[in-house]
């Protein structure tokens, strides 16, 4: 146990807090005033802050708690490992038994035909070694100017330099002159903010066809992939209307580009099925993953290869100059081998196929009926509400953001985690809840939106 535990008074901690350490993400003005949230335990799908309050951990962390927080199992294995082998690398030519395990366990769980996966320690560095992987394999194909890589505004694939510039945040792009050159963005399937007057089927093949459009404008011959979220989950829990991924199948399917998934968020479970891209029937030639594949409790992330880019790599490529000190680490890697088999053994993505993801859409419909809640919608176990002064015309709060803002502060003060992306509000709990847990859930939404109607009203802002 650390010499700074939770005895120490809120504030104390706050203030240390404060003078030195730099948060990702943070507004540090606003944080130095306000302190910060100190969180000192997590079990199963609550939180306990330094103050003792239980807070439901609607987000599962970030996205990534799958089987929940505290399971002594992965504890136990980590420690373990860390007796017997706390480190050694896996370039040049060594491998060790945790990564070796971890690996055929992956390719048993993912669609065939991804048998082989490279290691790193995020979803950025998944998505950087996609860029990387993606242009060398052009170039071994002998096609060097397919070097672009189309993506969508408004999708997250990290904070590197290479995730930055694949994902469509413009306010992440402002900061360090990024993107980079070679990736170009197309418009993203979320119709209840820019679908217009079209109905969500219609404008989900508009927007599969901003793909065509630009595989016309730029050229196929110099296109060497087009990289998605199956659900962008940072932009907003966008669920693309249902004719969105088979028209992307069917305009890709004559082209000679690259298919990648990025499954950092859907991969390990949270759609109902292992990969996200299996719910889609999606065909993926490398799919990025991280966050659920440790639950969390170590970082590691990856990127499954499709078999005919194995070979290509293992037949014609030599040495591919890429790689991270950690790549495959056997703590991380025995963290996932038992985080995988909590999975399997507790038959989790069968628990939100069939149980927790219908359960949550219940919850969610009931949610529709609140005079702020213009859409309520959820796929798996990614839900978004989007909050509206007036149905049912899709009309936004002034001052976006403003609104989600108050009620993701409302909501925290009601002992529930719930995200705010402009103004919409996004849960994306462990996938190991329970019925009863996602009713306290959607029993605290409900008085949260009532008790935002009112501050809002109190504010003259509705
Ligand atoms: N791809 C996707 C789809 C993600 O959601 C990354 C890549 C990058 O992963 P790393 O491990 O490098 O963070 C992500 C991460 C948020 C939030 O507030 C979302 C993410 C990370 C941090 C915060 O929604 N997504």
């Amino acid at each position: 146990m650390s010499e700074l535990s939770n005895q120490y008074p809120t504030g104390a901690l706050q203030a240390l807090d404060a003078s030195h350490h730099l948060h990702p993400f943070t507004d540090h003005g606003s944080l130095r005033q306000e302190g910060s949230r100190v969180i000192v335990k997590g079990e199963g799908v609550w939180l306990t802050d330094s103050d003792g309050n239980r807070i439901m951990d609607g987000m599962a962390g970030l996205w990534n708690v799958q089987i929940g927080h505290g399971r002594a199992e992965i504890a136990d294995a980590v420690a373990t490992q860390m007796r017997q082998l706390s480190y050694y690398n896996t370039f040049f030519k060594t491998t060790h038994p945790p990564v070796i395990e971890l690996s055929e366990m992956i390719a048993r769980l993912a669609p065939e035909p991804y048998n082989q996966v490279f290691y790193v320690s995020s979803g950025s560095e998944a998505n950087d070694t996609v860029l990387r992987l993606v242009r060398y394999y052009w170039d071994l194909k002998g096609k060097p100017d397919k070097k672009t890589i189309i993506t969508r505004w408004n999708a997250y694939h990290g904070s590197t330099v290479a995730g930055t510039s694949l994902g469509g945040m413009k306010a992440m792009h402002a900061q360090g002159d990024l993107p980079i050159p070679g990736i170009h963005h197309i418009d993203q399937p979320y119709w209840f903010g820019e679908g217009g007057d079209l109905s969500p089927d219609d404008f989900g093949l508009w927007a599969a066809r901003k793909l065509e459009e630009a595989i016309d404008r730029i050229g196929e011959e110099r296109i060497a992939a087009f990289m998605a979220e199956p659900i962008q989950g940072a932009g907003g829990v966008i669920i693309p209307p249902d004719t969105y991924w088979p028209e992307v199948k069917r305009i890709l399917a004559d082209q000679d580009i690259l298919l990648v998934a990025d499954e950092v968020i859907s991969g390990f479970g949270r759609l109902g099925e292992w990969f996200g891209s299996t719910v889609y029937g999606i065909e993926p030639d490398l799919i990025a993953v991280a966050k659920g594949m440790t639950s969390g409790y170590l970082p590691m992330g990856g990127v499954l290869v499709h078999d005919g880019i194995a070979q290509t790599l293992e037949h014609e490529g030599g040495e591919f100059f890429h790689g991270t000190t950690y790549a495959g680490h056997p703590a991380c890697a025995a963290a996932a081998i038992a985080n995988l088999t909590i999975m399997q053994d507790e038959g989790v993505v069968g628990h939100v196929r069939d149980v927790a993801a219908p359960k949550m859409a219940a919850v969610f419909a009931g949610l529709a009926d609140h005079p702020l809640v213009g859409e309520a919608r959820t796929k798996g176990l990614l839900g978004a509400l989007e909050l509206v002064p007036g149905k049912p015309d899709r009309t936004r709060f002034a001052n976006e953001g403003d609104v989600g803002t108050i009620c993701r502060d409302i909501c925290f003060q009601n002992g529930l985690v719930m995200r705010a992306v402009r103004d919409s509000m996004i849960l994306s709990p462990p996938l190991v809840i329970t019925p009863d847990e996602l009713d306290w859930m959607g029993t605290t939404v409900r008085k949260v939106l009532d008790e935002t109607g009112a501050e809002l009203k109190r504010r003259g802002l509705w």
